[in-house]
């Protein structure tokens, strides 16, 4: 990947529950750990002269104030919206309201599982969605995401 022109500065959100990656579900969500998640989300950044500042949180409120936070400074989104996916016009909202480039990712393919997480509200207002690789999904997310602030 061509380096960005300029330093990019990105949110990274993740949602509910996704603190316990590493520790529950490995056959669902994998074995690496959250902080891991984060580690390589900012040494590729680096490489592609961007900075990732990344927020977990179980609540809805406090993820949608510090999206809107991220109004003041930041460039694009990547998030995973945990179940919050599946059930937030209010995040969705918030998303939509910073004007900022949103890439949604999940750990797992959304679309292999239950009926019920076939639907994301934040799809509709995403650039685009990558689901089921894993931790490496979030690698391709910065990538995709910091390629399209190019243009
Ligand atoms: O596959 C994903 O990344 C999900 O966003 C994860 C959400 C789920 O509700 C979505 O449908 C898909 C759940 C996050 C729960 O994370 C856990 C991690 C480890 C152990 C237990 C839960």
């Amino acid at each position: 990947m061509t380096p960005p022109s300029e330093l990019r500065r990105i949110l990274v959100v993740h949602g509910p529950n996704l603190n316990l990656l590493g520790s529950r579900e490995p056959e669902t969500y994998g074995t690496t750990t959250l902080e891991e998640i984060n580690e390589g989300l900012a040494a590729a950044a680096k490489d592609w002269n961007a900075e990732v500042e990344c927020f977990q949180s179980n609540h809805e409120g406090a993820l949608i104030d510090r999206i809107h936070e991220a109004l003041t400074w930041a460039d694009g989104i990547l998030i995973n919206p945990g179940g919050l996916t599946h059930t937030s016009v209010s995040l969705r909202d918030a998303l939509s309201a910073t004007g900022l480039p949103v890439v949604e990712v999940h750990l797992s393919n959304i679309f292999a599982r239950e009926e019920f997480r076939e639907h994301s509200f934040v799809s509709g207002i995403a650039l685009g969605v990558i689901s089921g690789f894993g931790a490496l999904g979030y690698r391709l997310a910065l990538h995709a995401l910091l390629e399209r602030l190019e243009r």
